[in-house]
Parts: structure tokens; C-alpha cells; sequence
């Protein structure tokens, strides 16, 4: 189909068309969310077309497809995202001109579709999105919960959390498709019947399908997000099990309602509840059975499985697909156990992405036991047939009473894969140490990425559009490109307009806070900006620890000559995770104080921003000079928030942890300000007892900040209410916030110091976008597609 064949009168009555016929309105009465609604309408239309002939493509090539398993999917906005895909913005503009009508209005109107947590589910988003753009054949399956994150206000600066319903208004993008349904069981037991073994579960619920097109850049190619909903079996299936026990028919109904009601709100944290484990259960099986029916409706030969079907388990949440898919092989369809076993570990991938204990998926198999009878016996099957193939290990999905995931995914999968390169070496160091030994080539790694789409074409369009003007607009499906916007940076006009692309957006932002939070943010100064999930391996209360030395430090001399700064945070905070929670207090307490104090504020401003999601995500970051990235090192997998700002021009103060590593590497170690311990110095300090103290002892910055918390200085009404991080810094330190203080407060006065400097520092920012080109999804995906899934493009 040709671009922009249609003309845009033609748009104009599409979208006419479906405020009238799809909502029901003149134009006269309509309402924004009329507008919203027949506009999203009219872009799905067009979605529809590439859709339907990209599923017909896959069809007739009958090539491999790619299955990507994820309990989230954080995928933000679709209208501007569509519209944007499609190329569409100066039609849709002008139509919706033509009717009086503002389309960032509109575009503001829709709703945040939140169902991931953090890094993991926005990864698996931008995935879709880099898989359609380069036509790969690929299908995402997850779960349609009803309630997404949760919404997080601040009273009294505490986090307070209420329910998120984005599904409260009806969400255009979205094709119920109550032809596909799978009927699934908890429960009941495991019998033996001539010579084979079936399970019988007790508990029956339905999982139905829900499609949304993912368009991909140009709509060369547009995929399927397909999320399940738990819905109630009929009646007279029902029936059929628990034939007049109302008390179990009930307690049914109610399972198949709460099933995809909430997204766990845990990031990096499990919560090894039973709810969880049915919702993993309930999608991934239903997913299987989606997956092996497309597979027979075309094929007749399980054997070429492997050859036609790759799946990717993101994370362990979906690991117990790999059992479920070997009980059906072997249990139903008859094959031998080692046949089902080898076709699936044919099929199946892991990416882990997370070496916190508290992270990695640990089942009791009591509870496992009772809900997946039949699974447990699987997994046993599948230690033993490996022990048998490895003897003299003791290594287990099984021990202690538990089912492990990440060992049973291990073991399962064909490739293992982490996210980035420190990230996947300490998986072959630590956790995955003696596995790794058995399969030395299980385990590659994929750095991740971040789709420019999204992260830079749409969020900054100032930015985009200069880039466009210099090289063309080559570079939005091939990000590395931009690499040739270097030689540009030596000229002053251009850099010109590169500082006044950033300035820009900054006004931006500081008019959307003082709208929405009545906030004057000085947009002389530096932004500097953490946003991500709250969490103390995320050290944002080093971050916070830091601008109360340097508060101390500018009172001390208030006509000093400081360079001015507003640091800005966001993230939430899980509900259960106190000590973070308290976190947030705390900035907010310091933010209270600090811009009221006339002697610093001009210097010194502290905001922290409710509700972080995708669409603050996309406000912020094109603004940020500086970006925080200060984990603990060998503690963030990867970060992908790190890539988004150096994508839109922000300089990097941070650790060697995670993906910090490989941006530092390929902007250059000049234009990133490094400092902490590296992962192994972190576990040499934890030997030493009193790391903290120490560290205490030897910088009187921190010795004073940390007074500042115990002497009720950011609570005067309730002085003992931040002693307890105080203690926790000093006596434990587990994250060794203390330890990094003083390295922490050297690179922040580099930071300052280069900010004196405005050219030198442009040149520094956009030597960082030239050079972030690498870390497009788009060459993530590739490389999944050619290490771990065998699959191809099927775009000429
Ligand atoms: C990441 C998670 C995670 N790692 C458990 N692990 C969850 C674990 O609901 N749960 O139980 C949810 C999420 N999320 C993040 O993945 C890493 O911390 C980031 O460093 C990484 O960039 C991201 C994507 O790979």
C-alpha cells in the first residue's frame, strides 16, 4: 500500500464517520472522549489493513513464529503511538483542525495502560513494538488485568495506592475473541487409566482471548498482543465436575473473576502467593494451547515443533509452560516422555533478569502440589531424566521442599539468556554457576534496548525533527545512523539548535508541573532526574542523602557560587516494601523543606512527582540533563531508563552496573560521570563488618546528612521519623549507600562543574545521543532472533 494514499478530506470522514456511527454523537455534542474514541477508531482502521495482510503473510510462509511469554506488558499510550507508526500526524492534525479540535488534548485523554511494574514489562513492550517494525512473526501473550499498577498520590507525603481501571472506559484497541477459549484446571488429583496418566483437575476456569494489534514503524508489519481473560466455564461444564456443590461452584465463579483482576505489584520481589501462581498457571497454559492449535491447524508432524515455534519465557513467570506443554505431548498426545522433552526444550527460551535472591520464583510444593498435581510429577521427571544425562549432580528444580523456576527454566530451555553483558557474566558466576558448567552454551547474552519509536521519535519530536533535518529519517528503524550526526557536532549552529531542542522541553515540563502540581521549577538550572520502581538496591536515598550534604554545604555559604540544580524524582514504591516507601517520605519531607528555604532554593530545588508511568516517562526524560543511575553494582540487570536518557541527550552520573557498563563504553568514558565500587569490590566490602561506619568516620558530609535524619531536621513534628534509615545506613548498609557516599559526592561536583561549561556540555549530551544508536530494541531483537530463536523477517 502506498504512503499517505489517502488524502486527508478522506481521513476527515473516517474519523467523522466513527463520531458518528461508532459513538453515537454530532459533532456539536461530542465530547473529548467522543473525539478520542472515533479518532482511535479511525487509526485502528488503518491498523486493521496491515494486520490482516501481515497474518496472511505468516500464514502463506508458514515461517517460524516467535511466542513471547509475559506476565507484563508495559505498553503506555496507543493512539499517539499508532499514529506515529503510521506516519499519520500531519493528516490527523488536520482533520482534527478542520473540527476546532487540538490533538495533544485528545492524545492527553487516554489512559496509561499500565500492566507491567517496571523495567521487565516495558521491555517486553518495547519487544513488540521491534518485532513489528522488523517484521518478525510474532505473537505476545500475557494477561489482561483488569486492574494495571496502581495509582500512587502522596498525602502528608506518604504513598497512598488506589486502584487502577483503565478498563473502566472502553479501550479501542482491543478485539474480544470469544471464539478462542480454553478451559483450564486447578486442582483434583492424578489417575492411572490402561496404562496411562491423566490428570483430573478439580477447579475448571476459561481463559478468553483479547487481541490489539502492534503496529510496527511505517505499518509495514503489525503482530498481535494477545491477553487472556479468566472467565467462568458454562454451566454445564460445571456440572459435570461438582455436580451440585454450590460451595465449590461459587468459590469457582470467583476464581475465574479475581484470576486476571490485579497485577501483582511486586518488581524484583516475590510474593509466592498462591493467586500468583494460578495467574502464571492460567496464561501460560492457555497460551500453550494456543500456540500447539495454530501449530496443528497447519502441520500434521509434532516433531517440527522446534522448526516452527520459538518461545521465549520472559523471566520464570511463565516456566511452568514447559511442563504444561510436556504433559500434553506426552500425557495426551501419547509421546514418549524424552520425545516430549525434546521437543520442548526445542522450543522453549529464558531470559532471566534479576540475580536477587528475593527475586528468583520459589514454590513450596505443598502449595505447588495441590494446585498442579500432575506438574510436580512432570518436573521430577524432568531432574530426573537431566541427573541421568549428568550424573553425580545433585542439582535440582527440586529441594528443600521447594520447586525452583529459575533452575526448572534453566533446565527446560534451549538457550538462557541475560540482559546485559555484566549482567550475564555473574549469571555464569553465581546463580547459574554449576548449571552453566554442565551447558556451557546455554547461556548468551542480549543486552536490552529501548524502541527509538517510542523513546525518541514520539516523546521528543523538537529532537527528532532536528535529527531528521540532518541525516533523514533513516534513522528511526536504524538507530545507529545517528552516529552521523557526529561530525555535526562541532558546529555551532547545530549545537545551537540541539541546546535549544533541551531547553524546550524543559519549559515544557516545568509548565505541565507548575499546571499540575503548582511548582515553579527553575529551568535555568540542571534537571536532574531518577525515575524508576522505588527500591533500595536503586539507592535513590543515596541520591536524596547527597542533595541534603549539598544543601548543608550551600547554607553554609549561601553566596557561594553554586551551580543551580532541580532534582527531580518519580517511581513507585510495592505496598508491602515499607523501608522504600519511607524513602519517598523522606524526599518529600526534604522537598518541603528545602524549596521553602529562601537562602538555597535558587540553587536547590527537590520535586518528587506522583504516579510515574509510561506517559510521565515520555515528559521527563526528553528534558533530563542528567540522569541517575546509581545502583549498587552487580545489583540492576540491565536498566533500560539509562538508554532512554542518553537516547534523548541527558549525561549519565553512575555506577559500573548493569547496561551503565556498555553506555559508558560506547558514548565514551568522557561523557559519562562514573563513580562507586564495581560489582566484585562490593562483595569484598561487604566482608568488612563495619563498612558503614567507616565510611562514616572518613566523610563529615555524611556524618552530618545522616545527623540531619536523626536530629528531626525533615520532621520537626515527628523528630524520630527518619532515624530508622539513619540506623539502617549505619548499622547494616546492605546496598552500601555509605560506602559510595563520598565517590557519589566527587562525581556530582565533576557534574556541576561541566554544567558551567553549556557548550562543552551540549557537545557531551549529543555525543550521547550520537552514539546510543546501538541501543535500539530493534538490534536487541535482531539478536534474539539469529542467537536463541532461528526466525527470520519476513519483509522483503
Ligand atoms: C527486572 C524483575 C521483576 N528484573 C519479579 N526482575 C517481578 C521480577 O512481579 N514480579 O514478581 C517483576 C519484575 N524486573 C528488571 O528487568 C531489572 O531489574 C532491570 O534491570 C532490567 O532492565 C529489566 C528488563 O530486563
Amino acid at each position: 500500500m502506498p504512503r499517505k494514499a489517502r488524502t486527508s478530506s478522506e481521513f476527515r470522514d473516517a474519523l467523522l464517520k466513527h463520531l458518528t456511527y461508532t459513538m453515537g454523537k454530532d459533532p456539536e455534542h461530542a465530547q473529548f472522549f467522543d473525539w478520542r474514541m472515533a479518532l482511535s477508531h479511525a487509526i485502528r482502521d488503518r491498523m486493521v489493513d496491515h494486520w490482516v495482510a501481515s497474518t496472511r503473510k505468516t500464514y502463506e510462509q508458514d515461517g517460524k513464529r516467535v511466542y513471547y511469554l509475559s506476565m507484563e506488558f508495559l505498553i503506555g499510550r496507543l493512539l499517539e503511538d499508532g499514529i506515529f507508526n503510521l506516519d499519520m500526524v500531519e493528516e490527523v492534525k488536520e482533520a482534527l483542525d478542520h473540527f476546532g479540535m487540538d490533538m495533544r488534548t485528545i492524545l492527553n485523554d487516554e489512559p496509561d495502560a499500565a500492566l507491567g511494574n517496571g523495567g521487565l514489562g516495558r521491555l517486553a513492550a518495547c519487544f513488540l513494538d521491534s518485532l513489528s517494525t522488523i517484521g518478525c512473526p510474532a505473537m505476545g501473550y500475557g494477561i489482561r488485568y483488569e486492574n494495571g499498577l496502581f495509582k500512587q498520590s502522596f498525602v502528608d507525603g506518604r504513598q497512598v495506592e488506589s486502584p487502577e481501571t483503565w478498563l473502566q472506559e472502553p479501550h479501542p484497541w482491543e478485539f474480544e475473541r470469544p471464539e478462542v477459549r480454553f478451559t483450564l484446571g486447578f486442582g483434583g488429583d492424578v489417575i492411572y487409566e490402561n496404562g496411562k496418566t491423566l490428570w483430573r483437575p478439580a477447579e475448571l476456569i476459561q481463559a478468553e482471548a483479547f487481541d490489539t494489534p502492534i503496529i510496527g514503524w511505517q505499518g509495514k508489519w503489525a503482530n498481535t498482543l494477545r491477553l487472556w481473560a479468566g472467565r467462568a466455564v458454562d454451566p454445564f461444564d460445571l456440572g459435570l465436575f461438582n455436580a451440585g456443590d454450590f460451595a465449590a461452584a461459587a468459590e469457582h465463579e470467583a476464581l475465574a473473576r479475581t484470576i486476571s483482576r490485579v497485577l501483582y505489584p511486586e518488581d524484583s520481589n516475590e510474593a509466592g502467593k498462591e493467586l500468583r501462581l494460578k495467574q502464571e498457571f492460567f496464561f501460560s497454559a492457555a497460551s500453550i494451547r494456543d500456540i500447539l492449535r495454530r501449530f496443528d491447524s497447519q502441520h500434521d508432524d509434532i516433531r517440527m515443533l522446534p522448526k516452527k515455534v520459538a518461545i521465549q519465557l520472559n523471566d520464570t513467570h511463565p516456566a511452568i509452560a514447559g511442563p504444561e506443554m510436556l504433559r500434553i505431548l506426552h500425557d495426551e498426545r501419547g509421546l514418549s516422555f524424552e520425545d516430549a522433552l525434546e521437543i520442548v526444550h526445542g522450543c522453549m527460551n529464558y531470559t532471566n533478569h534479576t540475580l536477587l535472591p528475593e527475586a528468583l520464583e520459589r514454590w513450596d510444593e505443598r502449595l505447588f502440589g495441590r494446585l498442579l498435581p500432575r506438574h510436580l510429577q512432570i518436573i521430577d521427571r524432568i531432574d530426573d531424566a537431566h541427573y541421568k544425562a549428568h550424573p553425580h549432580r545433585t542439582l535440582s528444580a527440586r529441594s528443600d521442599g521447594q520447586v525452583k523456576m529459575g533452575e526448572l527454566s534453566f533446565i527446560v530451555a534451549n538457550r538462557v539468556n541475560g540482559v546485559s553483558a555484566l549482567h550475564t557474566d555473574l549469571m555464569k558466576k553465581t546463580v547459574f554457576r554449576e548449571l552453566h558448567e554442565l551447558h556451557p552454551d546455554r547461556i548468551v547474552n542480549e543486552t536490552n534496548g529501548v524502541t527509538p519509536r517510542r523513546w525518541l521519535h514520539s516523546c521528543n519530536p523538537g529532537l527528532s525533527r532536528l535529527i531528521t533535518d540532518t541525516i533523514g529519517e533513516g534513522w528511526v528503524d536504524d538507530l545507529e545512523q545517528l552516529e552521523r550526526l557526529e561530525p555535526l557536532i562541532g558546529d555551532k549552529a547545530w549545537i545551537e539548535r540541539f541546546e535549544t531542542v533541551k531547553s524546550d522541553n524543559k519549559q515544557a515540563l516545568a509548565s505541565y508541573v507548575a499546571q499540575t502540581h503548582g511548582v515553579k521549577l527553575n529551568t535555568e538550572a540542571m534537571f536532574d532526574v531518577q525515575i524508576k520502581r522505588m527500591h533500595e538496591y536503586k539507592r535513590q536515598h543515596l541520591n536524596i542523602l547527597e542533595a541534603i550534604a549539598h544543601w548543608q554545604e550551600i547554607k553554609d555559604n549561601p553566596n557561594g557560587d553554586w551551580t543551580p540544580r532541580v532534582k527531580i524524582f518519580a517511581g513507585k514504591a510495592a505496598q508491602g516494601y515499607h523501608f522504600a516507601k519511607d524513602i519517598i517520605r523522606l524526599i518529600n519531607d526534604v522537598a518541603k523543606l528545602v524549596n521553602a528555604d529562601a537562602a538555597t532554593r535558587d540553587y536547590l530545588q527537590v520535586i518528587f512527582l506522583p504516579n510515574y508511568n509510561v506517559t510521565l516517562a515520555e515528559r521527563l526524560i526528553p528534558a533530563a540533563d542528567l540522569s541517575e543511575q546509581i545502583s549498587t553494582a552487580g545489583k540492576e540487570a540491565s536498566g533500560t531508563g539509562n538508554m532512554k536518557f542518553a537516547l534523548n541527550g541527558a549525561l549519565t552520573v553512575g555506577t559500573l552496573d548493569g547496561a551503565n557498563v556498555e553506555i559508558r563504553e560506547r558514548v565514551g568514558p568522557e561523557n559519562f560521570f562514573l563513580f562507586g565500587m564495581l560489582a566484585d569490590e562490593v562483595m569484598q566490602r561487604r566482608m568488612i563488618h563495619d563498612h558503614a561506619q567507616q565510611a562514616i568516620n572518613a566523610d563529615p558530609r555524611l556524618a552530618r546528612a545522616l545527623n540531619a535524619l536523626r536530629d528531626g531536621t525533615f520532621s520537626p513534628e515527628d523528630p524520630g521519623r527518619y532515624t530508622h534509615i539513619a540506623d539502617n545506613l549505619t548499622w547494616s548498609d546492605y546496598f552500601l549507600v555509605c560506602s559510595d557516599f563520598s565517590d557519589y559526592w566527587r562525581a556530582q561536583r565533576e557534574v556541576d562543574e561541566a554544567y558551567r561549561n553549556p557548550e562543552k556540555w551540549a557537545e557531551m549530551a549529543a555525543l550521547n545521543v550520537a552514539r546510543s544508536g546501538w541501543f535500539s530494541s530493534d538490534r536487541t531483537i535482531r539478536g534474539y532472533m539469529c542467537d536463541i530463536w532461528g526466525a527470520e523477517s519476513l519483509l522483503a
